[in-house]
């Protein structure tokens, strides 16, 4: 990765010292300096990048910690011949996830560009590796982190020009959520092949009626010649329990064992294996969170505020673990966010998104934002657009967004199937008075079911604790008040629990990193895990708590 342009730069440097050995000097060729007539952009230093990766936490070095505009990353990599000889054979870049803006080269052909950072995207390189010194092959990724009001998650860039006060200028992301705006290409860059004739797309929809479990499957096959499509459903054991022809069925399993979360079933996430014939991130740390959650008898997360890698979801669907999907919609506070530039940008997110993680079976609701300002006029249009959007594009699966709106003036909550609301009680509200907990909740909970009549999730709630510090009587920031929090949205959740709140999510899982701010302690410490992993006391709570419920459920 180098800085801003420095590709570009370095090939034109290249090109102007040929020209001189060829021809007759021309021009003084003055030494490139700063001027109110000239600007002169250096190369900047290329450095070594790991992929996947942030680039902001590899380095030492504060500018690219902070550093908003585009970086630059290129990689030789070597394609076996035999891909490029058969022509047979399409060959396929995907990038997982690269945020926000990425522009895709490959051997300085442009092939992609997308909008978005948490969303896969690919290419068909095949014509251009196919041409001549198609090897070493050279990928070359520009990414651009800036975020604007359409972009999802908003943002906007303030110029700081008073020269008075700020001597050089300088310009900083203003941005309306609450975690560290990590860039650079966050997931997995990959090469691989199909044959021309390809699977590009499949549907699944399950239901069942008694014992018997249906399975619609409707596959999408690209390519000149459309191979005959043979689809086999595999139990778990591996043993055939259905089969068809064709690009679209239904598949019919007899006593059918159904996918149940874990620790609501003897035999939970079972999942069955559909092959279609025909043919086409930190992993220590996922296998760690999942142990953690498994620790605790927790058994749901949210994907606040982005698409999680699609490892995590196939880990979700193997261990029973139920997922709301979050697109990045967070941080929608700007009038100018609602238009429709966004609107249809939003609309896309949701495309791509649904069509990524429809098909696993831990996908139990879509969430289409986070706290956004729905009280404000045109959000109840935008919401309306973009639920029936989303069901549109999956007409299984509930949709909502997450409002920390007040009840009466939220204007999206009629369109949505769950209310999910999040709170601060004697954090944001009333700092240092648990003892308000219980009467704002209850109010809370008696409010927006009075209201709409709709199930409603606890989707956050929590106190930020830094990890060694105490004090009792407890104070804000000490491990024994998020304790204290945590107990008294506890006590409301058991009353109301038999009534009509059908899930808690507590904020948060563990300590993330996010912008420097006077509330920010290095980061936001609402973690009941430290971002190393160590339980605070809140996380013994919450252990007893769920598994006493499990236990009680189960
Ligand atoms: C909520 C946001 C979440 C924040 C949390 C907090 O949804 O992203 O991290 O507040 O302030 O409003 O801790």
């Amino acid at each position: 990765m180098g800085s801003t342009g420095a590709e570009r730069t370095a090939k034109c440097v290249f090109l102007v010292a040929f020209c001189s050995v060829c021809q007759a000097l021309q021009g003084g060729m003055l030494f490139p300096t700063e001027s109110p007539s000239r600007e002169v952009k250096d190369t900047g230093p290329v450095i070594d990048m790991p992929v996947p990766s942030s680039y902001n936490d590899i380095t030492q070095d504060v500018k690219i910690r902070d550093f908003i505009g585009w970086v630059w990353y290129e990689k030789d990599v070597w394609v076996p011949a035999r891909w490029i000889q058969d022509r047979g054979t399409r060959i396929v870049l995907r990038v997982g996830s690269a945020h926000y803006y990425s522009v895709l080269w490959v051997n300085g052909v442009k092939m992609t560009e997308h909008v978005g950072g948490h969303l896969p995207f690919e290419a068909d390189i095949s014509s251009v590796l196919r041409q001549s010194n198609a090897n070493p092959c050279r990928i070359t990724i520009a990414v651009n982190n800036t975020l604007t009001l359409e972009t999802l998650p908003p943002g906007t860039i303030q110029y700081m020009n008073d020269r008075t006060r700020y001597p050089a200028g300088y310009f900083v992301q203003n941005i309306n959520f609450d975690f560290f705006n990590y860039a650079g290409i966050h997931r997995s860059v990959l090469l691989y092949t199909t044959p021309n004739a390809h699977i590009d797309d499949v549907t699944v929809e399950t239901t069942f009626s008694d014992n018997i479990g249906l399975v619609s499957y409707n596959v999408s096959v690209l390519g000149s010649s459309k191979p005959a499509v043979k689809v086999t459903l595999s139990a778990q054991d591996g043993r055939c329990v259905a089969s068809a022809d064709g690009t679209r069925g239904v598949l019919k399993i007899t006593d059918v064992n159904l996918w149940w979360p874990y620790l609501m079933h003897e035999n939970p996430a079972y999942l069955y294996s559909m092959e279609i014939r025909g043919k086409g991130f930190d992993w220590p740390l996922l296998v760690k969170d999942f142990n953690l959650m498994k620790w605790m008898g927790a058994n749901s997360f949210r994907t606040s505020h982005y698409p999680y890698a699609e490892e995590v979801l196939q880990m979700a669907d193997r261990h029973g673990i139920v997922i709301i999907d979050e697109c990045p919609g967070v941080g929608i506070k700007d009038i100018r966010s609602f238009g429709n530039v966004s609107l249809a940008h939003h609309l896309t997110v949701m495309e791509e998104l649904v069509r990524r993680d429809k098909n696993h079976p831990s996908v139990v609701m879509w969430s289409v934002a986070n706290e956004p300002a729905s009280e404000m006029q045109p959000a109840g249009f935008y919401f309306k657009e973009l639920v029936s959007h989303t069901k549109s594009l999956d007409s299984t699966r509930p949709v909502t967004y997450i409002t920390d709106s007040n009840y009466a003036r939220d204007q999206g909550a009629p369109y949505v199937d769950v209310i999910c609301v999040n709170s601060y009680f004697s954090w944001y509200h009333d700092p240092g008075h648990t003892e308000i907990i219980s009467i704002q909740l209850n109010t809370q909970f008696d409010n927006w079911y009075g209201k709409y009549q709709k199930p409603i999730i606890q989707s956050e709630y929590g106190a930020d604790a830094v990890p060694g510090l105490h004090s009792d009587p407890p104070m804000m920031f000490t491990e024994e008040y998020q304790k204290t929090v945590l107990q008294n949205y506890h006590n409301v959740f058991d009353q109301k629990r038999k009534q009509f709140v059908i899930g808690e999510l507590i904020w948060n899982f563990a300590d993330f990193m996010t912008a420097q701010t006077i509330t920010r302690v290095v980061g936001n410490k609402k973690g009941i895990f430290t971002r190393q992993r160590q339980p605070k006391a809140g996380a013994f709570l919450l252990r007893e708590r769920y598994w006493r419920i499990a236990n009680e459920t189960g």
